[in-house]
């Protein structure tokens, strides 16, 4: 699978004895990033270790009902704390990330960290940070991989509902609710993790049925107002301004899946939402089929992610970064 399997006797021992253990995902954590590191937590916790959860930026609102979804601290407004932690850690998990220039300043202390580093991650290109990785691109999620983790340490049987409810989470919204990045193998792992008890139902509904007015208002306007369809590109953009931001008091979140709702019209193969913040202008890409954003953001935009579903940012103000990415994909448009 890769090189992990050599390093796991080290980590089964090391966790036989009692340590300070940090588990970190990504800036703007969606429901992998939480699922995995809450999944992972549950257990760790049942084993007595000392452990702090942490994540760059602010937490989605509408996965607040995972468990010890508080226990969370978040480096942003909790550097010290965080620091800190990281500092005394024995151990650190990376979850659901694989460049430690994704996790803003976390990185920077996790580099400078001795502890015993962990990557568990689906993305594509990893860095070469960590002691031991347990990385496959053909994971639906990491929430996956942390089960592979569980069945590979020879626990499962003692993971709780808990962590299931969490492992379902991140596969959940990974694979926007088992249509993409499946696998007759994955079906299998679902299977066993609904077998703990998981509540399919409930969690689907609470995952996908949770729009304030606010935010459905905000997706009516996104659609209606500021997407501009290329139909001779087979692409949709959606650009949102600083002032947009303002006026709908646009919070984390608040987006999420916007873009998706692009890739509904049959032809279209390449969908974008653009969108100008306080730290910089940040590109969202989504498309269907061989189509790589994944390429366009590497290259174009300092990002990266899968081959269908890939971000980036821009140094440029949102007017020129709209009209790069219509050059861009001029250049080399999807077939529709
Ligand atoms: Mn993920």
């Amino acid at each position: 699978m890769n090189n992990f399997i050599p390093q796991q006797p080290i980590l089964t021992q090391l966790l036989q004895q009692q340590q300070k253990i940090v588990i970190s995902s990504h800036a703007n954590p969606d429901g992998d990033a939480l699922g995995s590191s809450l999944a992972l937590y549950h257990y760790l916790k049942t084993l007595g270790h000392e452990i702090s959860v942490i994540m760059p930026t602010e937490l989605p609102d509408f996965l607040n009902w995972m468990p010890d979804f508080d226990k969370v601290l978040v480096s942003y407004t909790q550097a010290e704390i965080c620091k800190q932690a990281i500092e005394q850690a024995t151990i650190i998990f990376s979850l659901d990330y694989n460049a430690l220039s994704r996790v803003n300043e976390v990185g920077e202390w996790i580099g400078s960290s001795t502890a015993y580093k962990v990557m568990i991650d689906h993305h594509l290109e990893p860095e070469n940070f960590a002691n031991a990785q347990l990385w496959r691109t053909s994971a639906s999620s990491t929430c996956e991989l942390v089960y592979d983790f569980f069945e590979l340490l020879g626990v499962w049987d003692k993971v709780s509902l808990e962590a299931c409810n969490c492992l379902f989470v991140g596969i959940l919204t990974d694979t926007g609710g088992f249509r993409h990045a499946t696998s007759p193998r994955l079906f299998r792992v679902v299977a066993n993790i609904l077998e703990k008890g998981v509540d399919n139902n409930l969690i689907s509904d609470l995952v996908f049925n949770d729009y304030t007015i606010k935010r459905f208002r905000l997706l009516v306007y996104c659609l209606s107002q500021r997407l501009e369809l290329l139909e001779n590109l087979n692409a949709g953009i959606i650009s949102l301004s600083m002032f947009d931001h303002n006026e709908w008091d646009i919070k984390r979140g608040d987006l999420e899946g916007v873009v998706n709702y692009i890739l509904k019209i049959k032809k279209l193969q390449l969908a974008a939402i653009v969108t100008e913040r306080k730290e910089g202008v940040k590109l969202s890409l989504r498309s269907k089929g061989e189509y790589s954003v994944q390429e366009i953001c590497k290259k174009h935009f300092n990002g990266g992610g899968h081959r269908n579903a890939s971000g980036g940012s821009s140094s440029e103000n949102l007017r020129q970064t709209v009209q790069k990415l219509k050059d861009i994909i001029a250049q080399n448009p999807p077939i529709g």
